[in-house]
């Protein structure tokens, strides 16, 4: 019963063991370009709402969804590339550290216009639909995307949403409510109670969660993810939590007073915690753990750090999707 449990664990332990280095690496001077988004208290949703995905599916990620990449099949290693810059990364060094994916497995690079994604996942599915690749009702590719509080005010977002509901299309939308866009609260950014409520207005299915309780997150996002697969359209969770970082290394998030701050614990600790409890681990498994996940990021960084940076005299700057070089 509890392996789901251990594996959602290992997944937030991952991302957070990665992103912890790479957040000493930013304040050491070691990320050349770009800053490091840390995904602080979201790792569960994040981890939870990959994890229902299979291959053939569509994975929409943004910034705080380092773990879920990791379940998507990125590695760390992959991921400490990029933000060095390396060569070897996949968008070869020639970007900032956010636009990175694996398309050809649906694993979509982000697109920093917030929204925008939606409505290329929805044509990512209808696409599928009109090559008779959709698969059967109860059997359907389903396309995931993340979007925070402020991504859900974008135009883009409600143009994408709408068609994705008008069309039916096995679509699961991720909105993570962190309480903050950038340094904006989000009660100057929607004036409903919850970004639920707009379900309904686009005719589609939507369900509220504490964000900060991982088991409530697996349980809607395998609910919403079965939904969406058997054929019932459009689904919407909403995931209530706290940003627990600034929004990227560049921001100490100053203006998050110490009292809201004091009502959010660290959810990877807390759930370390609750599984202990439970008897899903225990103290010396937890520490192999977490030790595991040290050792992994060890030498993947140090692997990378080894390897090459582009170099601007000989690198061809024709465009990553230019067919030579995809
Ligand atoms: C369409 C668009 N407008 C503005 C921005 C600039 N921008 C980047 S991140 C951000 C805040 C996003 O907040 P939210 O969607 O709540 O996600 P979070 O950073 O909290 O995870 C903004 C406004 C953008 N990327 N895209």
């Amino acid at each position: 019963m509890s392996d789901h449990r251990l594996a959602l664990f290992r997944a937030m332990v991952r991302a957070r063991v990665l992103e912890d280095r790479l957040a000493s690496l930013y304040l050491s001077g070691g990320i050349p370009g770009g800053s490091v988004f840390l995904s602080r208290g979201q790792e569960a949703f994040s981890a939870a709402a990959a994890m229902q995905l299979r291959p053939g599916d569509v994975y929409a990620p943004l910034i705080r969804d380092q773990a879920g990449r990791l379940v998507r099949g990125e590695t760390p290693l992959d991921a400490i590339r990029v933000h060095l810059g390396r060569t070897t990364g996949v968008t070869r060094g020639r970007d900032g550290n956010i636009h990175r994916g694996f398309p050809r497995q649906g694993d979509l690079a982000m697109i920093s216009h917030l929204g925008s994604t939606i409505g290329t996942v929805a044509g990512w599915l209808m696409g599928l639909r009109q090559l008779g690749k959709a698969g059967a009702p109860g059997d359907l590719a389903v396309g995931l995307a993340s979007i925070g509080d402020g991504g859900m005010n974008t135009g883009a977002l409600h143009e994408g949403l709408n068609i994705a509901a008008v069309e039916k299309l096995p679509f699961v939308l991720c909105v993570t409510d962190n309480q903050l866009s950038y340094s904006t609260f989000s009660d100057r950014t929607y004036a409903c109670r919850s970004l639920v409520e707009r379900a309904a207005g686009y005719g589609l299915r939507g369900v509220a969660i504490d964000g900060t309780d991982p088991d409530a997150c697996w349980a809607a996002c395998r609910d919403a993810v079965a939904r969406a697969r058997a054929g019932e359209g459009p689904q919407m969770i909403v995931a209530k939590l706290l940003r627990l970082a600034g929004h990227g290394m560049h921001d100490d998030a100053s203006y998050v007073p110490a009292e809201l701050k004091s009502r959010f614990a660290d959810g990877v600790q807390t759930y370390e915690v609750v599984l202990r409890k439970d008897g899903v681990l225990d103290e010396a498994a937890a520490q192999a753990l977490w030790d595991e996940y040290r050792s992994e990021t060890a030498a993947a960084l140090a692997q990378a750090q080894a390897e090459p940076s582009p170099d601007p005299a000989q690198e061809p700057w024709t465009a990553l999707s230019t067919r030579a070089l995809a």
